[in-house]
């Protein structure tokens, strides 16, 4: 980070970012909602577009001096439009927790019915968990996944009939399958409810042809831009041709809901980044990339299975693989993801199917392929992977939850000490950071 302004001005925040990149740089990124960006985003991001305000849309501002402005937002639009196949779309959202508040008042007012995945079965907070504002101005019906990990389309559809939802969500945080987009328009037309599509997870592999898009079965697509899109983290919000044809006004009621509705100006430093991103998204070279991503993917699947590790669904055609760690006992998802850490490898605990413990102590470990596929691995780095993380977890076997909860947070410190200081995971990271020293991460950025 040579001729730094940052480190002459702010020596702690400048110390604290070298420190990230350092940590980018030796260990293994497994969380499958993360990606590292290309310096061209960051760029756009970095720039004198963050000194704009411009409340209102393309040629319809609230504020002077918008004129480049529009020609980025505007490229940002019809990028979206164009890569999605899609007549509308919002590039405003500031993540994808408010896109999807956006759908919801779009499209459904207080009170009404809406259904999503359960979240504890692998879906959104914001696809109505009670604890989400969705979970609570409307009246939330979640389906759920089946014992083997498949969502259980016969349950949604029995639920969608008996509530008779407003707005249904397709779309999943923690799903190692297909996500059954038709199966679902077909729930959501017999009982005249809106589709959602929440494609964060997979968009990268959507554009690059790795998995079936939403278009022609969703009414709206929301994505994030900042997981396998491979962008600054914002979001995209999209009105389908069906979506349009149900409701020609619903492109122009999304707009009106993220701005005045819930919005002030938008980020149009972060807006150049995902135009850059998208362009970057519409080449060959990224189709090849959302390909890769699910080769490594199967591949990690493989190598784990072969370990000793059972996997939710028995593998994967996603960027995910998501690991029952109940052979070793329940609750063991934060033992696992702290030996992980300990041995270079950042992933997340998570919940899995009929999950025996809790949310916050749950069953299993999350993560993806996207970020490492980007720095430049492959099979043969997910076969060694795979091996990595099973002796790691393996480490984890002797230590169990106590029953008692005011116990817990006691023994995991407890836990946590012993495995900073755990031979193995040690001998781990020490191959962990050989490896990513072979696949550089940010070289231009210098050390
Ligand atoms: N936090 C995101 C994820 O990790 O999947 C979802 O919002």
């Amino acid at each position: 980070m040579a001729d730094s302004k940052l480190q002459a001005r702010d020596p702690k925040i400048y110390e604290a970012l070298k420190n990230e990149l350092q940590r980018q740089r030796e260990g293994l990124e497994m969380i499958p909602s993360e990606n590292f960006t290309s310096l061209a985003v960051m760029e756009a991001m970095g720039s004198v577009l963050t000194n704009k305000y411009s409340e209102g849309y393309p040629s319809h501002r609230y504020y002077g001096g918008n004129h480049f402005i529009d020609v980025v937002e505007q490229t940002a639009i019809d990028r979206a439009k164009e890569l999605f196949k899609v007549p509308h779309a919002n590039v405003q959202a500031y993540s994808g927790s408010p896109a999807n508040l956006a759908v919801y008042l779009a499209t459904c007012k207080p009170g009404d019915v809406i259904m999503g995945m359960n979240l504890t079965d692998g879906g959104h907070l914001t696809h109505g968990w009670k604890t989400s504002v969705t979970g609570q101005i409307f009246k939330s019906v979640p389906y759920h996944v089946k014992a083997d990990g498949y969502i259980d389309i016969e349950e949604a559809r029995k639920l969608a009939q008996e509530n008779k939802p407003k707005l249904i969500w397709v779309g999943c945080t923690a799903y190692t399958r297909e996500f059954p987009f038709k199966e679902f328009a077909e729930i959501a037309d017999s009982v005249g409810a809106y589709l959602a599509a929440d494609i964060s997870h997979i968009a990268g592999l959507v554009v690059a042809g790795a998995h079936e898009s939403p278009k022609d079965y969703a009414h709206v697509i929301m994505t994030t831009t900042h997981k396998t899109m491979r962008g600054p983290r914002g979001a995209l919000i999209m009105v389908t041709e069906k979506g349009m044809r149900k409701d020609p006004e619903l492109g122009e009621k999304i707009n009106k809901t993220i701005f005045p509705g819930m919005q002030g100006g938008p980020h149009e430093n972060v807006i150049a980044g995902i135009a850059t991103a998208l362009l970057e998204a519409s080449t060959p070279d990224f189709r090849e990339y959302g390909q890769q991503i699910v080769r490594n993917a199967k591949a990690l699947a493989s190598s784990l299975m072969a370990n000793g590790m059972k996997l939710v669904t028995d593998g994967t055609v996603n960027h995910m693989v998501l690991i029952d760690l109940t052979p070793l006992g329940k609750g063991k998802g934060a033992f696992a993801e702290y030996a992980l850490e300990v041995a270079g490898i950042t992933v997340n605990k998570n919940t899995i199917p009929k999950e025996p413990a809790s949310p916050f102590y749950p069953s299993g470990v999350r993560l993806g392929t996207p970020a490492l596929t980007t720095r430049g691995m492959r099979e043969q780095e997910m076969n060694q992977i795979g091996r990595i993380i099973a002796e790691a977890c393996n480490e984890i076997k002797y230590y169990s939850m106590p029953e008692n909860k005011e116990e817990r947070s006691a023994y995991l410190a407890k836990f946590r000490d012993e495995a900073g200081k755990n031979p193995k995971l040690q001998a781990l990271k020490k191959e962990v950071i050989e490896l990513c020293a072979k696949f550089p991460l940010y070289p231009d950025l210098g050390s």
